[in-house]
């Protein structure tokens, strides 16, 4: 098939995935058309069948704030036109739905490509919801020709947000490709990020007040006070400076390194003991699944789509959003007791290789595009308990 991807496409799970996707696509011989303002980070190297265009934007004085999603309209109409695309894969419904409906329409009657869009989370939970962008986003999810959801939860939230039947979205989790995301990775980083040989505690995010980053904080607190452990903060966001003032008012600096944004977390993680995500909402919790795959046991809130993911008292642990003292035990329980933790470590990465390898995931994308084509899927439907959205 001939399939374009557009995604958010600097740091993000949904443009890592969106990412990865595309390039699994094209090693089992699909052609894949990246169309973003900006080259997927986790775009590098030459792949064969592989194309990435830059959305063009005139950046015109009269525009404030240049209009990205005509923009990218006019880009995916004209690589579907050019390249003949079968599909366009929006990720993330804001505003990559609605632009490739525009550019559906472009068409003008004529056969266009077939679109799917895949909801990552906050386009439904947080800014889809904004009463600024909830008509339209709800508009594009239905015009989508099949739509996908990353967790059951997601899914539910969608019908129970926007009024969109749950049974005209797929769930299609998230996935890891196992070989990349492993311990025992060579050069190890743990003489560098933890010279004493104390343990190494980790989190990934965009740093956004969703992720409850002075819950990292105040967790790992706790948990230094009973292990010799440092903490490693990868990534940026709004939230840095406040948790990097928390981190000296709680005299652990000597003990927490801010790496800012980092393209190969892999390398990290494989050297990682414990990982932390404390968010307040996760539709599935992609930089999780990334620790399990290197063996690396979740300490985690019970929210969205994360129990999805944690098999709580096995590959991790979950608790209630901001109880950080009982994270907190937990995970210095965990570090102390090398046993429990040798065996949450190969649950974390069991877990992860028999339901989320990419093996696994990909053949169902493949599968549900082809019946988006062919015309037999189920194409997204307002839910007949409708009154949200409109
Ligand atoms: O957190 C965000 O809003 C960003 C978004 C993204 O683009 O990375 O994350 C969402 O999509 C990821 C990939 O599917 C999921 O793993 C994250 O759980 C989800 N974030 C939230 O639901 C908060």
């Amino acid at each position: 098939m001939k399939i374009g991807i557009t995604c958010h496409p600097t740091y993000g799970g949904s443009g890592a995935v969106a990412t990865e996707l595309g390039l699994e696509l094209a090693a089992r011989g699909h052609d894949i058309h990246f169309i973003t303002h900006a080259q997927p980070f986790r775009l590098d190297g030459f792949r064969e069948r592989v194309y990435y265009h830059e959305v063009e934007m005139d950046p015109y004085p009269l525009f404030e704030h240049p209009p990205y999603s005509l923009a990218l309209a006019v880009a995916l109409h004209e690589v579907a036109e050019d390249a003949g695309l079968d599909l366009v894969h929006a990720h993330y419904a804001i505003p990559h739905a609605t632009s490739a409906w525009i550019a559906r329409e472009m068409f003008n009657g004529r056969r266009g490509p077939r679109l799917v869009t895949t909801l990552h989370g906050t386009d439904i939970t947080l800014v889809g919801d904004h009463p600024s962008f909830k008509s339209i986003t709800r508009f594009s999810i239905l015009q989508s020709d099949g739509l996908t959801a990353v967790s059951e939860f997601l899914r539910d939230r969608t019908e129970e947000n926007f009024g969109v039947d749950a049974d005209s979205i797929r769930v299609i989790p998230n996935f890891i490709d196992t070989e990349r995301y492993r311990r025992g990775r060579d050069p190890c980083h743990r003489a560098t990020l933890a010279p004493g040989g104390e343990k190494i505690v980790m989190h990934i995010s965009n740093f956004r007040p969703v992720k409850r980053i002075p819950d990292v904080v105040e967790t790992f607190a706790r948990i230094r006070k009973e292990v010799p452990a440092r903490l490693v903060m990868v990534g940026d966001g709004p939230e840095r400076p406040h948790a990097q003032r928390r981190v000296e008012e709680l005299g652990l600096a000597p003990d927490v390194l801010f790496l800012g944004k980092h393209a190969s977390v892999d390398e990290l993680l494989a050297c990682s003991d414990l990982f932390l995500l404390p968010s307040e909402s996760e539709s599935f919790g992609l930089a999780a699944l990334e620790a399990m795959a290197c063996g690396v046991p979740v300490i985690a809130a019970r929210v969205g789509g994360l129990p999805e993911v944690v098999e709580d008292g096995r590959s991790g642990f979950l608790f209630p959003v901001g109880d950080t003292d009982a994270m907190g035990e937990a995970g210095a329980a965990l570090l102390a007791d090398e046993a429990r933790w040798v065996e949450a470590s190969d649950a974390a990465r069991a877990r992860a290789v028999e339901h989320f390898s990419a093996d696994r995931i990909v053949p169902i994308y493949e599968s549900f595009y082809r019946s988006v084509v062919e015309g037999n899927g189920v194409r997204p439907r307002p839910s007949y308990a409708d009154g949200a959205g409109g």
